[in-house]
């Protein structure tokens, strides 16, 4: 069953509840939403609102319901958007304001496993709903009513309507055959006997736990337990050729720290401290992908979720892979992983550490001088890459591109990848520098949008110097990169994905405080970031044609694999 026609099938119920007004937030797990939203749009069906931050997204909804009675769902796609949602739902409920989150999710398979922007959404914004379910897009295909039954009391209060969508998450076939039909609000039932006795008519949507999920899978007494556990014997693990896959996640880095490990490859993310390690393979994601096959065994430390290189390696079943974790939710998207509590020795593969160097930094160098003196988006993530100091990274392009374009990094990166979230960006590293002391900033245009709030200090407070660079692409880049930025959907694209905004962003710092400095040129850009944090706005202007951006990103990424194939070639396999 197609997430498309999920979908479809969803909206066609709310419009035949008489629901017309819909807040839609830009995302990748809802683009089966946003893509019929937009579709409903252009035939005249609805009237569509797009915002950037689902916080207020939220209380536009609840606007709309407030002031009409019929409440105006709100859209966003998984993760931390769903959160940003709970203000406004929890003013609905005790307004009593007909309020929807209608939340796209992963499948049901995925949830537990630390895939990028998995959660617990179901019971998310609860208690403070009056109902909420759990869908699948086959589900609603199969029983549509299940929408009108869910939104029986929405009258009164918000519903949680939480609807997962498998791949693809495009279109494949024409949009709504037969156009729905727009049906009437139904008027209020009167109290329900509950809400007279001052009882919520909360219905429990348990929260499923994946099996496997909380014990490690590695059985007692195993070789790898019992030696990892008790004395880290070096010996833990046999030669297989082994590479070590690290993301964020502080506590990890501590146990990789504390056992030591031996001369092997790590495929490590910008914001992992394992990154500016000798060992750390720049190009990591292309190095992947181009020795896939060699690959005998994975050990998995922190968080990693960026590339989808990566990501597919991790859920190798022909392979041993080992999870090293101390969270309640191991990175294991694959389902597969045996969990280790830290990280066991590997035998030294000095040869095959050197293979992966010689491919990573020769595809590194292939990259960077692929790049010239263009000024867009790869020309700021590859001087950020060069940069020195405390950097706090948006979620985005811009760490990927880092991710593909840093060598062996002088800079710390910082990140909020838990969830990848594009919320709370500049707020977080004001926090984070008040322990270490200036930072800089770099974000895409929509991440900066999102967290304006962040901008605004308190009169008479100590903060610590940020400079902020942002990379204003107009919108989101990023849907350019996935099937959405191709040019057959170049009428929705725009709309409902790309979003961009009309927003003096100087003049809007310097009436926060900030002093605003717009880049022009790769030269201007290099001698900005050379200099000391001193509370600057920094818009590098890269409103090139996105489609343009988009072409050079699969090019730069050609070309990197080009160029480590040729070095591989050139070495003999360990
Ligand atoms: C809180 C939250 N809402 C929505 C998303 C989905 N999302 C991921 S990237 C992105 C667009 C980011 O745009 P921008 O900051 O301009 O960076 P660019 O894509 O241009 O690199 C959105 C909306 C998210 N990750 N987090």
């Amino acid at each position: 069953m197609s997430s498309q026609a999920g979908a479809e099938a969803a909206l066609s119920r709310l419009l035949g509840l008489g629901i017309t007004h819909f807040v839609l937030c830009p995302g990748s797990r809802s683009a089966p939403f946003a893509y019929a939203l937009r579709e409903l749009e252009m035939r005249g069906i609805i009237t569509l609102h797009v915002e950037t931050d689902e916080r207020v997204a939220g209380f536009v909804a609840l606007g709309l319901g407030k002031a009409s009675g019929i409440p105006a769902p709100v859209i966003t796609t998984s993760g931390s958007a769903v959160a940003n949602l709970h203000p406004a739902t929890v003013e609905a409920f005790h307004s009593g304001v007909p309020f929807i989150a209608l939340t796209a999710d992963r499948p049901e398979w995925m949830r537990g496993s630390g895939a990028n922007q998995t959660t617990n959404q179901v019971g998310m914004l609860g208690p403070n709903l009056v109902n909420q379910i759990d869908v699948s897009a086959e589900d609603v295909v199969e029983d549509p009513e299940l929408i009108d039954r869910a939104l029986q009391d929405v009258w009164r209060g918000p519903v949680h309507l939480n609807a997962s969508f498998e791949n693809p998450l495009h279109p494949t076939e024409p949009s709504f055959p037969v156009t729905p039909e727009v049906g009437s609000f139904p008027a209020p039932t009167g109290p329900a006997d509950d809400l007279v006795a001052g009882l919520i008519g909360f219905k429990d949507v348990s929260v499923p736990v994946p099996e496997g999920d909380s014990e490690p899978v590695l059985e007692a007494g195993s070789d790898l337990v019992s030696e990892v556990e008790s004395g880290l014997t070096p010996s833990a693990l046999d030669n297989a050729r082994t590479v070590i896959v690290a993301g964020p996640g502080t506590p990890y880095s501590e146990v990789l720290r504390r056992t030591g490990h031996g001369q092997v490859p790590v495929l490590a993310e910008p914001a992992s401290i394992e990154r500016n390690y000798a060992e750390a393979i720049p190009a990591a994601r292309i190095v992947a992908d181009c020795v896939n096959d060699e690959i005998e065994r994975v050990v998995i430390t922190g968080h990693p979720t960026l590339s989808r290189p990566i990501t597919s390696l991790v859920c190798r079943t022909d392979i041993d892979i080992i999870s090293v974790t101390t969270e309640p939710v191991p990175t294991d998207p694959g389902r597969i992983a045996r969990t280790a509590p830290v990280m066991p020795d590997v035998p030294d593969q000095t040869a095959w550490l050197k293979r992966l160097s010689a491919a990573g930094q020769r595809a590194y160098e292939a990259g960077r001088s692929y790049l010239g003196d263009e000024l867009d988006a790869l020309q700021v993530a590859a001087q950020v890459a060069d940069a020195e100091g405390n950097w706090f990274v948006g979620a985005s392009n811009v760490i990927r591109d880092i991710d593909l374009l840093a060598g062996s990094p002088k800079a710390t990166f910082h990140a909020n990848r838990g969830l990848a979230g594009i919320d709370g960006t500049m707020s977080t590293a004001r926090g984070m520098a008040h322990h270490l002391g200036p930072m800089k900033v770099v974000v895409g245009d929509l991440t900066f949008i999102h967290d304006l709030g962040g901008l605004i200090l308190t009169r008479g407070q100590d903060e610590p110097a940020l400079d902020i660079v942002i990379i204003d692409d107009s919108g989101g880049g990023i849907f350019a990169t996935l099937e959405h930025g191709d040019p057959r959907f170049s009428d929705t694209f725009d709309r409902v994905f790309r979003t961009a905004k009309n927003l003096d962003i100087p003049t809007l710092a310097r009436a926060c405080g900030w002093e605003p400095v717009v880049v022009t040129s790769t030269g201007e850009l290099r001698e900005i970031l050379a200099a000391k944090p001193a509370g600057r706005v920094i818009v590098v202007n890269c409103a090139q044609e996105i489609h343009h951006v988009r072409q050079r990103r699969r090019e730069l990424t050609s070309i990197m694999i080009e160029a480590a194939r040729q070095e591989l070639a050139g070495h003999t396999p360990a």
